[in-house]
C-alpha cells in the first residue's frame, strides 16, 4: 500500500520541513500534493528532485488523500480537517484547534502511540514546546513518577513562523547599524494577535500567545493542559513560564520536576534519558557538554542535560531540555504520527 500525501500549509515554516521529512520518510508515498492559500498557489518547491507545483486549497483538494498534514494555522483546520475526513483522509493537525477535543488523540509517538487506536480521522500535534517536554519526561515519569514539574521556556522566533524570523533578522541588522531600540520596526512579536508589538532582537519577551484573564499566557496554558492530556493524568502538578528569546529555531526550557517514588537519583535519570526513545544525554559539565539550541537546528532529537538534584527538596531535580521546534516541535512529530499511523494500520477513517 502507498499513499497520497497532502500537506496544508506548504509555504509555511512548518510546512517548508513537512516536506523535508516525508522525503526522508519510510512512509509509502505514492503522491505527494502541497497546498495552500490563494497567493501562494504556482509556486513551486522540489520533492525528491522532482518539482511539485502548490495548489489552491478548496475541499476537493482532499479526493483521494490517504493522509493531511495541516500546518496553516486553527481557522483553515476548523474549516479544512472536516473536509479532509469526509473524503476519507486521515488529518494530522499541528494547530491548537482540536488538541483539547476528547475525541482527538494528541500524540507523541515515543510517548503515546495507543491513543492513535481512537483516532476518528483526526490526530492532533502536540504544541512545541510540549512535545519535547514529554520525550524527556515520559522516562522519568514510567519509572518514577511525576508529581508536578515547573517549566521556564526560552522559545525560539520560529514557532511564530517564517515572518518573525525575519523580523529578528531584520531589527537584529538595524540596531547592530545604529538604530535605537525605540525605533526597532515590530509588527509581529510577541504576537501577531495581539495589540502591541516590542522588538525580539537583543530582547527576552515573557509573551508567547495572547493573555488569558487569569494572567497566562495560551502558550502557558497548552503546556499545562497538552502535558495532562499526553501522560492520561490530570493530578500531574503543571506550572510553565513561556518566554520568546532571539533564537531563530530551537526551543530551551528550563524543568524542574517533583517524582512521586523514592530511589530516583541522578545518575539513574541520566541512564532513562540515555535509554529514551527520541531522546539524546549531553550532560557532563566537566567538559562543558550541555544541550544547546543552535547545535539541535536540523536534528530529530530531544537533547537533554544539566540533570542535577535540587537543593532542598528530596525528590526535586532540574534539567536543560532543547530540541527544534521546527522539526520535533512540528513537522517530524507529525510525519512520525503518520509512520506510527502505517505502523499500526490504523491509516482509514
Ligand atoms: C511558539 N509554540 O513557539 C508556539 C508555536 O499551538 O501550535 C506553536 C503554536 C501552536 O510560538
Amino acid at each position: 500500500e502507498k499513499y497520497n500525501v497532502a500537506v496544508v500549509g506548504a509555504t509555511g515554516a512548518v510546512g517548508t520541513k513537512m516536506i523535508e521529512m516525508l522525503a526522508e520518510s519510510t512512509l509509502p508515498l505514492n503522491q505527494v500534493k502541497l497546498l495552500a492559500s490563494k497567493r501562494s498557489a504556482g509556486k513551486e518547491r522540489t520533492f525528491k528532485g522532482q518539482t511539485l507545483v502548490i495548489e489552491e486549497l478548496v475541499p476537493e483538494s482532499f479526493e483521494g488523500i490517504d493522509i493531511a498534514l495541516f500546518s496553516a494555522g486553527g481557522s483553515i483546520s476548523k474549516q479544512f480537517a472536516p473536509e479532509a475526513v469526509k473524503r476519507g483522509a486521515v488529518v494530522v493537525d499541528n494547530t491548537s484547534h482540536f488538541r483539547m477535543d476528547p475525541d482527538v488523540p494528541l500524540v507523541v509517538p515515543e510517548v503515546n502511540p495507543d491513543a492513535l487506536k481512537r483516532h476518528k480521522g483526526i490526530i492532533a500535534n502536540p504544541n512545541c514546546s510540549t512535545i519535547q517536554l514529554m520525550v524527556a519526561l515520559e522516562p522519568i515519569r514510567k519509572a518514577y513518577g511525576l508529581d508536578r514539574l515547573i517549566v521556564s521556556t526560552y522559545q525560539a522566533v520560529s514557532g511564530a513562523g517564517i515572518h518573525a524570523m525575519e523580523e529578528l533578522k531584520t531589527q537584529a541588522t538595524e540596531y547592530i547599524n545604529g538604530t535605537p531600540a525605540e525605533k526597532l520596526a515590530a509588527n509581529i512579536l510577541p504576537c501577531g494577535g495581539d495589540k502591541k508589538h516590542y522588538p525580539i532582537a537583543f530582547n527576552a519577551l515573557p509573551q508567547i500567545d495572547v493573555f488569558s484573564d487569569d494572567d497566562y499566557t495560551y502558550e502557558e496554558w497548552k503546556m499545562i493542559n497538552e502535558t495532562k492530556k499526553i501522560m492520561e493524568d490530570d493530578g500531574i502538578k503543571v506550572v510553565a513560564t513561556c518566554v520568546r528569546i532571539p533564537v531563530l529555531s530551537g526551543h530551551s526550557e528550563s524543568v524542574y520536576i517533583e517524582v512521586k517514588e523514592d530511589g530516583a537519583d541522578v545518575a539513574k535519570i541520566k541512564k532513562l534519558i540515555e535509554t529514551a526513545p527520541g531522546a539524546v544525554l549531553q550532560d557532563d559539565p566537566s567538559q562543558q557538554v550541555y544541550p544547546q539550541a543552535l547545535m539541535s537546528i536540523d536534528r530529530k532529537e530531544t537533547f537533554v542535560g544539566r540533570i542535577r538534584k535540587d537543593i532542598d527538596i528530596e525528590k526535586g531535580f532540574h534539567m536543560w531540555v532543547v530540541s527544534d521546534n521546527l522539526l520535533k516541535g512540528a513537522a517530524w512529530n507529525s510525519v512520525q504520527i503518520a509512520e506510527t499511523l502505517h505502523a499500526m494500520d490504523l491509516v482509514k477513517v
